[in-house]
């Protein structure tokens, strides 16, 4: 450990002592240290948490330190695909690169990385411990109203890394009514009807590639990418894909004919990237050039066959632990292979992450989902202890719990829904849903007009048409065009509903 020194930062009447490995200087707001390791001292009364998770669908939400951690308990292959594996720190609160505490007056210190360094937190009753890696590492520190000092927070980050402002718009996706079941036959007719509604992107999800790692259009396209790409623009509307660019199933060509391009342990053995589709699945060493090579090859591919919007998925496989070819921070690998598909699409092309690690993506990504995936239903018992699983509840906790990052990126809360047919959410449920895409003002739906009734349809038209004047009144409280709307009673429920339950 380097030697560390102890110094005070100031708030107004309040101070804190910090360790740190070099002194800090002081901001407008708050204070910047360069360390690895910082150590806060907080002496708060049991105060709540903030555990921000390590990519889009890692659990982040508020805790106080006397309950229970807020993380992925008893499944080691969802907490790999889901959260910092790496980090998971047995019954301690924990979180990936920002944590705050508030106490009972609502006064918040945050502790917060300013570098691609994977950075995590620790707390503990009387310290927040942050641990970084690289010898450029930033911490930031702040405290006063929660709000503002998230907000002084979210500045930084982009004075540093930057902002790439384009917007989505309206997006229709094909994933939550057709899950992996599309033809271009069937989706014809499906975007036939999106033609004359005030929809920007039309955004074909997976199930269109011949494999997870071999990028062509399976058989179910049998006129290639390019002609469906082509159809979606000759109704007005930018077309979208979504593709998985740093993983692989283990029964794929590019494994087959590239083993040597997967990322491996000091052993040799091939890294567990994830678990989904029914299997484990790898992900590159994308330190290699001609895995760099291969990457940018693939965009030029989709670029050329039309697509000006791209769904990225699984992209936190590329900042797994591994033995890399050049050693650098595992993030920072990953940061160079988000700057070669960009370079590869060039800064008209929007691109949306998923499964994205949160930092390491800012000023590169367009939007970035902030939760885990919406569902039609509200909640599954099936699935304890996992706050990243599908459904309703756990889109809406996490994805209000970012809101800050507003600022940062557009924040893609996921689809809402308006149908009734083969959907278990209620109205109610329904509202929430979109009140939460309003909120965030990241508008997606998927499902198909022809299956919604005349009531399901204007609500869609009112959802699409709506320019919303959106006010934080506080944590989980909203004013949405003038109507408030709290989420505590539904972010803290008194007891757990489960759709489980109610379709026995
Ligand atoms: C396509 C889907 C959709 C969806 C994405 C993503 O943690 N997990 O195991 C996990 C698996 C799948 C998943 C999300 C998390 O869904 O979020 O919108 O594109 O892939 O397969």
């Amino acid at each position: 450990m380097e030697k560390m020194v102890q110094s005070e930062v100031f708030f107004g009447g309040n101070s804190f002592v910090v360790s740190t490995e070099e002194s800090g200087v002081p901001q407008k707001n708050g204070y910047l240290f360069k360390s690895r390791q910082i150590e806060v001292e907080h002496l708060m009364e049991d105060p709540e948490f903030y555990r921000h998770g390590w990519n889009s669908w890692s659990p982040t939400g508020w805790r106080k330190l006397s309950q229970k951690p807020l993380k992925i308990y008893d499944n080691p292959l969802r907490l790999l695909t889901a959260d910092d594996a790496e980090h998971f720190e047995k019954g301690k609160h924990s979180g990936s690169y920002v944590a705050a505490l508030t106490d009972s007056n609502g006064n918040c210190l945050l502790l917060g990385s300013l570098s691609v360094s994977s950075g995590f937190i620790i707390a503990n009753n009387s310290h927040l411990n942050g641990f970084q890696n690289d010898l450029n590492s930033e911490w930031y520190i702040g405290y006063g109203n929660e709000r503002e000092v998230f907000k002084e927070y979210a500045n930084l980050l982009t004075e540093k890394f930057g902002i790439n402002n384009l917007k989505a718009g309206n997006v229709w996706s094909s994933w939550y009514t057709f899950f992996e079941d599309i033809n271009s036959r069937d989706l014809k007719l499906t975007i036939d009807l999106l033609e004359s509604m005030e929809i920007d992107v039309i955004q074909i999800d997976d199930g269109w590639q011949l494999n997870v790692g071999d990028w062509s259009a399976n058989k179910k396209f049998p006129e290639g990418m390019n002609e469906i790409a082509t159809y979606i623009k000759s109704k007005g509307k930018k077309a979208g894909l979504w593709v998985a660019p740093l993983i692989c199933l283990p029964e794929s060509e590019v494994v087959k004919n590239h083993p040597d391009w997967i990322l491996r342990d000091e052993k040799g053995e091939a890294v567990t990237a994830g678990y989904n589709w029914g299997t484990t699945y790898y992900t590159f060493d994308t330190t290699l050039p001609e895995v760099q090579k291969h990457i940018f090859e693939i965009f030029t591919k989709f670029k050329d066959w039309g697509f000006e919007y791209f769904k990225l998925d699984f992209m936190y496989a590329g900042a797994l632990p591994g033995y890399r070819s050049t050693k650098i921070d595992r993030e920072v690998a990953y940061r160079n292979i988000l700057k070669v598909i960009r370079s590869a699409v060039g800064d008209e092309i929007y691109l949306l992450g998923s499964g994205v690690p949160m930092l390491p993506s800012i000023g590169i990504f367009n939007g970035v989902r902030v939760g885990p995936d919406t569902a039609p239903y509200w909640d599954n018992t099936e699935r304890k202890n996992d706050p990243s699983g599908p459904g309703a509840w756990n889109a809406i906790c996490n994805s209000l719990s970012r809101f800050w990052m507003k600022g940062i990126y557009e924040t893609d809360p996921d689809a809402v829904f308006f149908r009734s047919r083969q959907n278990l959410l209620d109205d109610n449920s329904k509202h929430l849903l979109q009140a939460t895409a309003q909120i965030l003002e990241f508008k997606s739906f998927s499902d198909p007009i022809d299956w919604l009734d005349e009531n399901e349809y204007t609500e869609l038209i009112n959802f699409l048409n709506s320019s919303n004047k959106i006010n934080q009144l506080n944590r989980y409280i909203f004013e949405v065009d003038g109507v408030t709307i709290d989420f505590n009673d539904i972010i803290f429920p008194k007891k757990r509903i489960s759709d489980f339950i109610l379709v026995k």
